[in-house]
């Protein structure tokens, strides 16, 4: 594998400041070290340029900082489809989750039955109508569909993920609106309740197996940092408590690299203002680890 580093050092799909610095704390945490044993190439790319002087507010929205997420994702979208038309595989570091609707646009242009892979603690589902933030970090999986404000959506070429191409992973704190669309499109979600019940390693083995049914021409990891219980990653805007362990993380980017799937990653939510001790950058590497092929022996 030929690794991409992109960072993204964007704050403006939610209301937290600090969150825009996670690049850096993923790097200082090691991440280009880490990797490089694992893979044939790593590359850092640097940041996508983000223009800060935008405004902050559009009249006729209630979403916020609509035009700095929108130049943002476009940037990014262009990047990502850089990446992969020379053959590398794309590791994009957040940034707020918001960036995820530039990564999936830039994508969808090199995969047309794109599978993804949502681990975080929310779905991500919601609309300007159903939004109860106005936060554009809880609208990228939506706006993948093809569902919200037409800037947004209109970022790369037509809907970049079937609702039936999606699995989300620790989902625990779910909006109404994001509930019925979860219903209505039928969206593969597991909850903290089925890996409660059913054990990490079953989830992960439906998933791929799910995924593989679906007959995707590549898989793409959305790993919000949220998706953790805060006790392992504290640094992140909106912590939900009775979250995913840190064991069974490793476990599932460990399933991951042996599925041999996986062609795309993003992490995400990464906040070092609000970390203890770069604690939750950390997190990140040695997951990012894992799913490269890192093992215990
Ligand atoms: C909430 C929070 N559902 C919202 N979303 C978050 O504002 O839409 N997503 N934090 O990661
Ligand atoms: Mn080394
Ligand atoms: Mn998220
Ligand atoms: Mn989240």
């Amino acid at each position: 594998k030929q690794i991409s580093i992109i960072g993204v050092p964007a704050d403006f799909g939610q209301s937290r400041r600090g969150v825009d610095m996670g690049p850096s704390a993923i790097r200082y945490a090691g991440v280009e070290d880490r990797l490089h044993e694992l893979v044939k190439e790593i590359r850092d790319e640097g940041d996508i340029p983000l223009e800060t002087e935008l405004p902050r507010h559009q009249s006729g929205t209630n979403l916020k900082n609509l035009p700095a997420v929108t130049d943002g994702n476009r940037k990014l979208a262009e990047k990502v489809s850089d990446s992969v038309k020379e053959g590398r595989f794309p590791l994009v570091l957040g940034g707020d989750h918001s960036i995820a609707i530039g990564t999936l646009a830039g994508l969808s242009e090199h995969y047309s039955n794109l599978g993804v892979i949502w681990y975080d603690a929310h779905t991500d589902l919601n609309t300007a109508e159903t939004s109860p933030s106005g936060n554009i970090h809880g609208m990228p999986l939506a706006v993948a569909m093809g569902l919200g404000h037409e800037d947004l959506t209109s970022i790369g070429n037509g809907p970049k993920v079937k609702p039936e191409n999606i699995v989300v992973i620790g989902a625990r704190s779910v909006d109404p609106g994001e509930r019925e669309l979860v219903k209505e499109k039928g969206i593969k979600v597991y909850t903290m309740h089925e890996i409660d019940r059913d054990g990490m390693t079953a989830v992960m083995e439906d998933a791929l197996r799910y995924l593989e049914s679906r007959g995707v021409d590549g898989i793409h990891l959305s790993l919000d940092l949220d998706g953790l219980d805060p006790l392992y990653t504290p640094g992140v805007g909106t912590p939900v408590q009775g979250g995913i362990s840190y064991r069974e993380s490793h476990l599932a980017m460990e399933m991951l690299h042996s599925s041999g799937k996986i062609t795309s990653a993003e992490f995400v939510e990464v906040n070092p203002i609000l970390d203890e001790r770069n604690k939750t950058a950390d997190v990140a590497v040695g997951l990012m680890g894992s799913l490269f092929g890192e093992t215990l022996i």
